[in-house]
């Protein structure tokens, strides 16, 4: 009965939603109105000139090439929560799709520069930005300015919109994502492996800084600040941080296990030494024997050290303890839904929780 009336619900909430085809057709609008906000500003000042200029057509470049071909679930479950749960009738779709992609404009400049500090090969299907002929390290600077698009997008809302409350809330969000980076590289960048590194709780504070404020939380709470809703909620948090632990876990046994065609991109966890979910299992299970092979192989630039991590991982039963974890998440998530009150219809955290589940990619 349940999934009927979730059904049911769904279909009136998708009649006055956003569908995924405008949204995704919408990001050339983004990218003038970043663009357009940049020159209003630089106007006022008055000090350069921004007009074709080839520095200009290089940020527009970076924009095109790394906002497409994402999933993009977290502009849309930002887009989506603004529009849906919005009382003022001046709330437009188009404002709904800028907040929307603000959120893409974040996710993107951390994709661009976690791809350097990964020393990853491909994202989404193509070369990760900085692989491409002409662009290299200014991908990092690249990144820098797909940041502030995040805040020329905000900042073209319409006065109905609480942009300043919205602009703290990014902002927050902004550096605990890159607070989380830095704990996920200081826990891999050592010259010595050193397993004692690889816990759970390590695990855990890892996952809610790097992943689950900006993939989960802020998409929400943005949506409900945007519509000046309350999203000051303690079961919100527990919900985005069960999502945001159970998706990072879900990417790392994907990093392993996933098929680049399907996913866009080659795993680099093992070789990178990283805290993923799978090391971490490994290790509660490994005998003594194991833990040693993993201290010679693991975080080594080398394709056999890695195989021999990945046949571990196999004699472990690494995939079938994933898929129980996954079940235990989708349950435990399940459970914190049912205990939800607030402003949102709780249909659409199971229709994330249900998108989540299994996924692979
Ligand atoms: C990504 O973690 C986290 C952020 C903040 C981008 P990751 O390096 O595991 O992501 P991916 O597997 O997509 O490179
Ligand atoms: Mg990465
Ligand atoms: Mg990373
Ligand atoms: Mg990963």
């Amino acid at each position: 009965i349940k999934i009927f009336e979730d059904i049911f619900r769904q279909s009136l909430l998708m009649a006055r939603a956003i569908h995924l085809k405008r949204f995704a057709k919408f990001s050339d609008n983004a990218i003038k109105i970043a663009i357009n906000g940049l020159y209003k500003h630089n106007n006022s000042a008055g000090i350069v000139d921004l007009d074709c200029h080839p520095a200009t057509r290089q940020l527009e470049k970076s924009l095109e090439y790394n906002l497409s071909g994402g999933k993009m679930s977290r502009g849309m479950i930002a887009s989506q929560v603004f529009l849906l749960t919005a009382d003022d009738s001046r709330v437009s779709e188009e404002d709904a799709l800028v907040l929307g992609w603000a959120m893409e404009c974040l996710q993107t400049c951390f994709l661009v520069v976690d791809d350097v500090m990964d020393s990853s090969v491909t994202r989404r299907g193509r070369p990760c930005w900085y692989k491409n002929p002409n662009v290299g390290l200014m991908a990092i600077n690249d990144a820098l300015s797909i940041e502030m698009c995040v805040y020329l997008l905000l900042r073209s809302l319409p006065s109905y919109v609480p942009v300043e409350k919205l602009v703290e809330l990014f902002e927050w969000a902004t550096i605990i994502t890159e607070m989380g980076q830095t704990l996920d590289m200081q826990n891999s960048e050592c010259s010595d492996v050193d397993l004692s590194r690889f816990t759970e709780e390590t695990y855990s504070a890892i996952v809610k800084y790097k992943t689950s404020v900006y993939s989960f939380y802020l998409p929400i709470a943005s949506g409900l600040v945007a519509a000046r809703q309350d999203s000051n909620c303690p079961q919100l948090k527990k919900i985005t941080l069960q999502m945001g632990h159970y998706f990072q876990a879900q990417d790392d046994f994907i990093d392993c296990f996933g098929n680049p065609e399907v996913t866009g991109k080659i795993g680099t966890d093992i070789q990178d030494n990283k805290c993923s979910w799978l090391v971490v299992e490994a290790l509660k299970y490994a005998s003594q024997q194991q833990r040693q092979l993993i201290k010679d192989n693991y975080g080594r630039k080398n394709e056999e050290c890695e195989q021999r991590i990945k046949e571990l991982y196999s004699d472990l039963n690494l995939e079938k303890r994933f898929r129980n974890y996954e079940e235990e998440s989708f349950g435990r998530i399940t459970d914190s839904i049912k205990n939800y009150s607030g402003p949102l219809d709780p249909v659409i955290f199971r229709t994330i929780l249900k998108k989540l589940y299994k996924r692979e990619a």
